[in-house]
């Protein structure tokens, strides 16, 4: 049965159910499944599962166990699961196999696994006699395993991009006075963001005028402790900053030309650094400027690094956006207005001159916390 109405639904509930566990799975996906039975044409929901933790069961094993602990058959049910199912023995059996074993009778998926290794579960699962079909009908379910299949196909981790703006699009004053524009609430979710991702880029320009610790304060649990990332093309990090007087106990990387990372002339700097406990990494440069694409590969590939979040200045920013590597924003419009064009607005640079250059961004959700306005938006392909 396949009706777009129903499909969403239920494909929006295994989304839901999944998000739990946002930060504990990575680099695996946020998958979540739905055990459903037809009764007649109304759905029955009898088994909810999801993958909870990187290295345990799988959302469709974890959703046909639910369904068997509540004393549910699953023989002849449908399975709404977010990714299509596995077909290949790896931390885990492979869900196809349990779900032919438990004889399920349709699979529907809100995308493939672009995973070579684990991908084939629908032929197994069609060999078995079992219909499969894909379904995308829920945006949620699918933008769910985005920085999965992002970072499967470019090797790039997922980019999110935070700031936090007045009315008028400006994130500090004209003086660089920016504490503070959201509210407490607000600051208390950003620092919940920070235990969920790998790295906290930031830049020197926020280095020198903030000193921040980019740690998640105030979290009741921490996730991830993400490193400290900062790119500093010209290895100008004072040895006195708090990322560095606290690189002991959370990873700092200073990213700095390739040049930098190994002449001679910083080599006494590079050793201070590095008996405070950085870690000094050399990217290739464009021009005076740091290649971003190659600095966010060397996360992924050196440092296992699958999602940054990015909290930098302007300039940044500018060059992230610019060069296109951010693939998320999360904003915070705060209710305040500074009516002043020489304030500093989230990102500097000339991306786009004309709006049909703009780059697009896709609405994904919005929530009010306190009085500002959590936005997230995702770049448009
Ligand atoms: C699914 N359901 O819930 C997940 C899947 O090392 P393993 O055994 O945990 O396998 C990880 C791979 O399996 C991962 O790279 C992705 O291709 C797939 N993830 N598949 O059927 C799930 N998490
Ligand atoms: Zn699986």
């Amino acid at each position: 049965m396949s009706d777009p109405a129903f499909d969403r639904r239920l494909l929006d509930l295994a989304a839901r159910v999944a998000m739990r566990s946002v930060g504990n799975v990575e680099p695996n996906p946020l998958v979540g499944a739905v055990v459903v039975r037809w009764m007649g044409s109304t759905p029955e929901v009898i088994g909810i599962g999801h993958h909870r933790r990187f290295g345990e069961a799988h959302a469709e094993r974890a959703a046909l166990s639910d369904c068997m602990r509540r004393g549910h058959d699953p023989r002849g049910a449908t399975v709404y699961a977010t990714l299509e199912p596995c077909n290949h023995t790896g931390k885990q059996p492979p869900c196809a196999l349990g779900l032919i074993e438990a004889g399920v009778a349709e699979v529907v998926a809100a995308r493939r696994d672009p995973n070579p290794l684990a991908a084939g579960g629908f032929e197994a699962l069609e060999k078995a006699g079992i219909r499969c079909r894909v379904s995308g009908d829920s945006r949620a379910a699918i933008a769910l395993s985005d920085p999965f299949v992002k970072r499967v196909k470019t090797g790039l981790p997922w980019v999110i991009a935070k700031w936090a703006q007045t009315i008028d699009g400006r994130v500090a004053t004209r003086n660089g006075e920016s504490k503070w524009i959201s509210g407490d609430r607000s600051r208390k979710r950003v620092h919940r963001l920070r235990a969920r991702v790998d790295a906290v880029l930031t830049g020197m320009g926020t280095v020198l005028a903030d000193d921040p610790m980019l740690t998640a304060r105030d979290v009741r649990r921490v996730r991830r402790a993400a490193m400290r990332v900062v790119a500093d093309t010209d290895l100008d990090m004072p040895e006195t900053a708090k990322l560095v007087t606290t690189a002991r106990d959370l990873r700092t990387i200073v990213a700095c030309s390739a040049e930098l990372a190994t002449g001679e002339i910083t080599r006494a700097k590079r050793q201070r650094l590095a008996t405070a406990g950085a870690v000094v990494v050399g990217v290739p440069t464009i021009g005076e400027r740091l290649d971003l694409a190659a600095l966010l590969r060397l996360l992924a590939s050196e440092h296992g690094v699958s999602s940054v979040l990015v909290e930098s200045g302007p300039g940044l920013l500018g060059s992230m956006l610019d060069a296109d590597l951010v693939d998320e924003l999360v904003v915070y419009v705060a209710p305040m207005m500074l009516g002043d064009e020489m304030a500093r607005a989230a990102a500097a640079g000339r991306i786009a001159p004309t709006l049909s250059m703009a780059q697009r961004y896709e609405l994904l959700r919005a929530k009010r916390i306190e009085n500002d306005l959590e936005v997230v938006y995702r770049r448009r392909a």
